[in-house]
């Protein structure tokens, strides 16, 4: 669905915020097994290579790979911890509903997963790319406070028309960020943690760009959506990502107006580079991650 449309209408077994009922007792035996044969794939490569909040936010939410779980159960924990909720929803929605639950503590999870044909890779949010790569951070209070900066921010976006601009901080944060520890760099971002070739590729691979976070150098760069990124952008911690998001985003918008966009792969004088890339992974040689 396209979701910059703001008049799109939910589905019928959907409410006027896009939210279904999860179903938890509905799900096959074999989907259960599905999701505990992604959960330990993912498990076998992330430790070392995830940062210790997602890590110990497994831990919080007994997110142990179990079957899918049932969002009652886990909303029970996190609302305890983080006073965020999961609402069901039956793929993407449009961005204004998206930014309308994020800005209220409310994470829009999936409630279908994905087939058995699309094991290694699935275009739309499927329930364990939300459930197991978004939902861990949200225990860790800082990040949990972007998150909804981030919302009320798309909010506001809206009415300036800079949609792109916010998609792209969202793309190369949440979906694809990278943090700084005194071990070197670990990944926060939902859309590598739920992808195993991702996981590994981002850290190891000489192809990649990694720049230090810069808000408007983000915002001002393209992003791929079918393949390995081609940078990444590493912040130092989360309240560093945080206080980007506590100014006011209108100025920007308006230098970004006339700014060219970036090329994923570009490199700028003023960058802060982590690391040259030398592009050595072609474009489409593997599976890319679920998004
Ligand atoms: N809907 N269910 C769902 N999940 C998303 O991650 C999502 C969405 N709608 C809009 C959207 N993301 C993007 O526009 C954001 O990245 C800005
Ligand atoms: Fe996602």
């Amino acid at each position: 669905m396209n979701t910059q449309d703001m008049h799109a209408k939910p589905p019928p077994q959907a409410a006027a915020d896009w939210t279904i009922d999860q179903n938890w007792a509905v799900y096959q035996a074999e989907e259960h097994a599905r999701w505990t044969r992604l959960h330990e794939r993912q498990m076998q490569i992330l430790p070392g290579r995830a940062c210790d909040a997602f890590l110990a936010g497994l831990e919080a939410l007994d997110l142990h790979g179990e079957g899918i779980p049932d969002f009652r159960h886990l909303n029970r924990q996190l609302e305890a911890i983080s006073g965020w909720t999961i609402v069901a929803v039956p793929g993407l929605i449009p961005d204004i509903v998206f930014f309308e639950h994020l800005a209220n503590r409310r994470f829009p999870a999936g409630n279908f997963i994905r087939s058995e044909a699309e094991f290694d890779y699935i275009e739309a949010p499927d329930v364990f790319h939300d459930v197991f790569g978004h939902v861990p951070l949200l225990t860790n209070p800082v990040f949990a406070d972007y998150m909804q900066a981030y919302g009320k921010g798309g909010l506001r976006a809206l009415s300036f028309n800079s949609l792109d601009a916010l998609a792209r901080l969202y793309w190369y944060t949440v979906e694809f960020g990278l943090i700084s520890t005194a071990d070197g760099p670990r990944i926060y971002g939902a859309g590598i943690l739920s992808s195993p070739a991702e996981s590994s590729y981002c850290l190891q691979s000489p192809s990649p760009n990694r720049l230090r976070f810069e808000l408007r150098r983000v915002m001002q760069t393209r992003y791929r959506i079918d393949d390995f990124q081609e940078t990444y952008f590493e912040i130092s911690d989360f309240q560093d990502l945080f206080d980007a998001t506590a100014q006011d985003f209108a100025p920007i918008y308006h230098a970004l107006e006339a700014a060219p966009s970036h090329a994923p792969g570009d490199i700028l004088e003023s960058d802060d580079i982590l690391q040259r890339g030398d592009h050595s992974y072609r474009a489409g040689s593997h599976l890319p991650s679920s998004a």
